[in-house]
C-alpha cells in the first residue's frame, strides 16, 4: 500500500538537502529547453497538467453566489454532472441522481446547467435550486457556454503566463514549461549563465551548489518521494522544534495561500542531488503561482501534476484532489507507478489496455503490475507479447518508466457544434426541427461572437465604425457548415454539408439558421429518397467548421492580390487608410436579453428565502417536472469534448453565379471557399470601384475551362434545390460522363450537399 493511504495528520512538509554529484545532463539537455520543438523531449523536461476541481460544479457555484463549503451539485435535468468537494464529504459521486443524492446529504444544493429553450436562440441561467423549478429535456437544451467561457478566462492567464499550452479538454491543460523553467533557473542560478559561452554542447552541466537560492527553499505541494528518502531515517528534531517549524508553515500558509494539506511524513527529507531535482521543483514553485492566478482572478480551486512527461503529469494531477499539486521527480518515478496499473494511463483505459494486461498476464496486486512489466520484459517481449504492434509495444515499454515524451498538439482547426438528444418522440417533423435549428443557430452565433471578442479584444460595437484603423481588426469566420441527425428508433445517421459564405456580422445568425434549414430540407428529400423514416429524430447538431482568422482590410485586400486591377486613385487611397469601417462588414449587433440573464448573481439565494413565495414560483416559467431518474447514457453529449470536425473534400459543387457545376479535380479542401472568394471580390469590387474596373478582376479570376484543372460544366437541367425529389438521375446531364451515377450516391452518402449557395 502506497504512503499516501495514510490520513495526513501525522505529515508534515519535507526539507530539502542538496548533495551535489557530478551532473548527468548536458549543457545541450539543459538548452533544449528553451526550444519549444524540443523542450519536452530533454531529459530535463519539465511538464505539468492542471485540471479544475469539479469544474462544472465550481461554475455553478460561484455564478450564483455559494462558498466552497456549499454542497453544490451540479445537475443536467435530473442526472449529476459535476460533484462539488464540499458534497463529495456526503458520498455524493456522479453515479448518483438527484433522489440519491438528496438522500446523502438533505441539505446539498442541486445547480441546474443553464438552457436553451426550443425556438429560442439565447440561453437562460435556471435560478432556482428547487428540482421542481428545473427544465424539462423535452422542451429545453444544455448551455455549455458558461463552462465554455469560464474555460477560455481560464486559457487566457495560462497563455499569458507560458509558452506552451495544450488544451486537453474543457477543464484540463498541459504545459510544457522548459522555457520558464530555463529563465528562471538561470536567473537564480549564475553556473547556468557561465555555460553560454561554451563550445561542447555534450559537456555535462556543472553540479548543482550546496545551497538553494532562497526562493526555492520553499516546498509545496505532495512531492513523492525516491525509494532512497522512503528508506532514509526520519529526521532527529526534538518536537519543540517541530512546533515551530509548523508555526512558521502556517505563517506562509496564510501568506501564500497555497494547499491545505501537506502529506508528507513527519521529519521526510528531499535528496536532491542533480538539475532535473532543481528544475521539477522550480516547475512546481510556476504551477503554484499560475494555480494562485486562476483562483485569484477567477476563483477556481485546481489540482497540478508535474513531472517530465504527460503521462506522468496526468497522473500526478489527479492524485491529489482538490486544491493540490503532485510532484513526481525522475527519482520517484518508480515509487509513484507503484500507485497505478498498465489501465490507469490515458490512452489504455479500454480495451487496449485490457488486452495488455492480459497478454502481459500482470499480477493482481496493482502496486507491482508496473514494476513487473518494466522489470520482466524488454522491448523484443513487448513486441512479440503485444502481436508484433511495435507502436503500442514501444509505447507500454515507455510508459512503464516514464519515458513517453510525448510533443504538444498543434492547435487543431477548430470547429463549433451545437447539438441535442431529444427525449422521447419530442421531434416528429419540420417545424420541431426548425425550432432546434434556431436554438442551434443562436447558440452557434453567440459563441463566435465571444471568441471573437475574447481573442481580439473587440466588441465590434456599433460606436466602433469609423475606427481609423479597420485593417487591424480580425475575426474568426465560419467557412463550412453541416448538419447531421440519427433518427431515434432504427439510429440511421446522416449529414449533409456545404461551404458557407462571407456575410456580415450582422448578417451571420441568420445565415446559420437559413442555411441550417436549407440543409434540413436537404435531408428531409434525401430521406424521402432513401425511403427512410427520418422522424421521431433522436439527435441532431448543426456545425461550423473551418473558422478562420481574417482581418478586416487585409482580408479583403487578400482577394485583390491575384490581379492587382489598376484602382482609381480615390479607391486606392480608401484601402489603404483604411477609412469607412462600414464596408468591412465584420460588426456585431449587441443583443438582447443577455446580460441580463447572466448577471443574477445571488439570486439563489434570494430565492431559497423566498422559497415557498409565489413570486419565486413564477420567476422561472419553465415546466415542472417530476424528478425522476434518467439513465447516465441518456443525457446531452458535450459536443465541445467529443465531437471533432468531420470535415469531406467535396467532389463538385453548384455554383451559381457562375450556372455551372465545378468539379473539384485537384480534391482541394477549400475549393468551394476559394471560389466563393472569388465571386466574393468581385462583388466587393463592383460595389467599390465600380462595373468596369470590376471586369478587370474578371478577366484575371475567371475559373479557366482551358487550365488541367479546370471545371467541368454541366448542362443543367434541374437545380437540384429546386428538385422537389432529389434523384440522383434527374439532377444534370454531363457533358462528360465518368463514374456518374456512382459519384452521386457515394456523395449523397458522404453527406455532401447539392445546394447552390
Ligand atoms: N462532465 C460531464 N459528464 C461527464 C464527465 C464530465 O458533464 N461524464 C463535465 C462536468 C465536469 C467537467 O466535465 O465538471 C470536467 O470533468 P472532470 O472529469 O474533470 O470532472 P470534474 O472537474 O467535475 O471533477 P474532478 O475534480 O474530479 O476533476
Ligand atoms: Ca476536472
Amino acid at each position: 500500500m502506497s504512503i499516501y493511504s495514510q490520513t495526513n495528520d501525522s505529515f508534515v512538509r519535507p526539507k530539502i538537502i542538496l548533495d551535489p554529484k557530478v551532473s548527468s545532463f548536458s549543457v545541450q539537455d539543459f538548452d533544449h529547453l528553451r526550444n519549444p520543438k524540443k523542450s519536452y523531449n530533454s531529459p530535463l523536461a519539465v511538464i505539468a497538467h492542471i485540471d479544475v476541481n469539479a469544474f462544472f460544479a465550481q461554475v455553478e457555484q460561484l455564478k450564483h453566489g455559494f462558498t466552497r463549503e456549499d454542497p453544490v451539485i451540479c445537475v443536467q435535468w435530473s442526472s449529476i454532472i459535476a460533484v462539488s468537494y464540499a458534497a463529495r464529504k456526503y458520498g455524493i459521486n456522479r453515479m448518483d441522481n438527484l433522489k440519491s443524492a438528496i438522500k446523502k446529504c438533505p441539505h446539498v444544493i442541486p445547480l441546474h446547467t443553464s438552457v436553451f429553450r426550443k425556438g429560442e436562440n439565447f440561453w437562460r441561467n435556471v435560478n432556482s435550486c428547487n428540482p421542481a423549478d428545473f427544465p424539462s429535456p423535452a422542451t429545453h437544451k444544455v448551455s455549455l457556454d458558461p463552462y465554455r467561457r469560464e474555460s477560455r478566462k481560464m486559457q487566457r492567464i495560462f497563455h499569458e503566463n507560458c509558452k506552451i499550452v495544450e488544451k486537453a479538454s474543457v477543464d484540463e491543460s498541459f504545459f510544457d514549461l522548459g522555457t520558464e523553467v530555463y529563465e528562471k533557473a538561470r536567473e537564480l542560478f549564475p553556473q547556468l549563465k557561465d555555460i553560454d559561452n561554451c563550445d561542447d554542447p555534450l559537456q555535462k552541466l556543472p553540479p548543482i551548489p550546496n545551497e538553494l537560492p532562497e526562493w526555492c527553499q520553499r516546498v509545496r505541494g505532495v512531492f513523492i518521494p525516491t525509494t532512497e528518502e522512503l528508506e532514509t531515517p526520519l529526521s532527529q528534531n526534538n518536537e519543540e522544534e517541530e512546533e515551530e517549524e509548523e508555526e512558521e508553515e502556517e505563517e506562509e500558509e496564510n501568506k501564500d495561500k497555497e494547499e491545505s494539506s501537506a502529506p508528507h511524513r513527519r521529519g521526510q527529507v528531499l535528496i536532491f542531488r542533480d538539475w532535473d531535482d532543481i528544475l521539477i521543483h522550480i516547475g512546481s514553485l510556476i504551477t503554484l503561482d499560475l494555480r494562485k492566478k486562476i483562483d485569484d482572478a477567477l476563483g477556481y480551486t485546481t489540482s497540478c501534476g508535474v513531472a517530465r512527461v504527460k503521462t506522468l503529469a496526468k497522473l500526478a494531477s489527479g492524485f491529489k484532489k482538490p486544491d493540490n499539486q503532485t510532484i513526481i521527480r525522475n527519482g520517484s518515478i518508480a515509487e509513484f507507478l507503484k500507485n497505478f496499473s498498465i489501465v490507469d494511463f490515458w490512452g489504455l483505459g479500454g480495451k487496449t489496455g485490457d488486452n495488455v494486461a492480459f497478454q502481459l498476464k500482470v499480477p493482481h496486486e496493482k502496486e507491482k503490475v508496473i514494476e513487473y512489466i518494466r522489470d520482466k520484459f524488454s522491448l523484443e517481449d513487448l513486441v512479440e507479447k503485444l502481436d508484433k504492434d511495435l507502436e503500442l509495444a514501444t509505447k507500454v515499454y515507455k510508459i512503464v518508466r516514464g519515458e513517453l515524451h510525448a510533443p504538444f498538439a498543434e492547435k487543431r482547426e477548430p470547429s463549433m457544434c451545437s447539438s441535442k438528444r431529444f427525449r422521447g418522440e419530442s421531434v416528429n417533423n419540420r417545424d420541431d426541427c426548425v425550432g432546434w435549428i434556431k436554438v442551434f443557430a443562436g447558440d452557434l452565433f453567440q459563441r463566435i461572437k465571444e471568441t471573437n471578442e475574447e481573442q481580439f479584444g473587440t466588441n465590434y460595437s456599433k460606436d466602433q465604425k469609423g475606427s481609423s484603423n479597420p485593417a487591424g481588426i480580425k475575426i474568426r469566420c465560419p467557412r463550412s457548415l453541416s448538419l447531421h441527425y440519427v433518427t431515434l428508433s432504427s439510429r440511421i445517421s446522416r449529414s449533409r454539408q456545404m461551404a458557407f459564405p462571407v456575410v456580415s456580422i450582422e448578417d451571420l445568425e441568420k445565415n446559420i439558421f437559413e442555411l441550417g434549414v436549407k440543409l434540413l430540407d436537404e435531408i428531409l428529400n434525401l430521406a424521402k429518397y432513401e425511403d427512410h423514416e427520418l422522424f421521431p429524430l433522436g439527435i441532431m447538431d448543426l456545425t461550423l467548421a473551418k473558422l478562420e482568422v481574417v482581418s478586416g482590410l487585409g482580408f479583403i485586400e487578400n482577394f485583390f492580390k491575384a490581379e492587382k486591377p489598376a484602382q482609381s486613385n480615390n479607391a486606392k487611397k480608401d484601402m489603404e487608410n483604411g477609412e469607412k469601417i462600414e464596408r468591412v462588414p465584420f460588426v456585431y449587433e449587441s443583443r438582447k436579453n443577455l446580460g441580463k440573464e447572466e448577471t443574477q448573481k445571488n439570486s439563489i439565494h434570494s430565492m431559497l428565502k423566498l422559497k415557498n413565495s409565489s413570486k419565486t414560483k413564477n420567476h422561472e416559467k419553465s415546466k415542472v417536472i417530476a424528478v425522476k431518474d434518467i439513465k447516465k447514457d441518456d443525457k446531452d453529449v458535450l459536443p465541445e469534448l467529443v465531437t471533432e470536425s468531420n470535415e469531406l473534400v467535396p467532389e463538385e459543387y453548384f455554383c451559381e453565379s457562375c450556372n455551372m457545376v465545378i468539379l473539384n479535380k485537384s480534391n482541394n479542401p477549400h475549393f468551394v471557399t476559394e471560389h466563393q472568394d472569388y465571386h466574393f471580390a468581385i462583388s466587393y469590387s463592383t460595389k467599390l470601384n465600380g462595373e468596369n474596373m470590376t471586369q478587370n478582376i474578371l478577366t484575371h479570376n475567371e475559373p479557366d475551362q482551358s487550365k488541367a484543372n479546370s471545371p467541368i460544366i454541366y448542362d443543367l437541367t434541374i437545380s437540384p434545390s429546386n428538385s422537389p425529389k432529389l434523384k440522383a438521375n434527374s439532377v444534370l446531364k454531363r457533358e462528360k460522363p465518368s463514374n456518374k451515377n456512382k459519384n452521386k450516391k457515394a456523395k449523397l452518402e458522404k453527406g455532401q450537399s447539392m445546394l447552390p449557395f
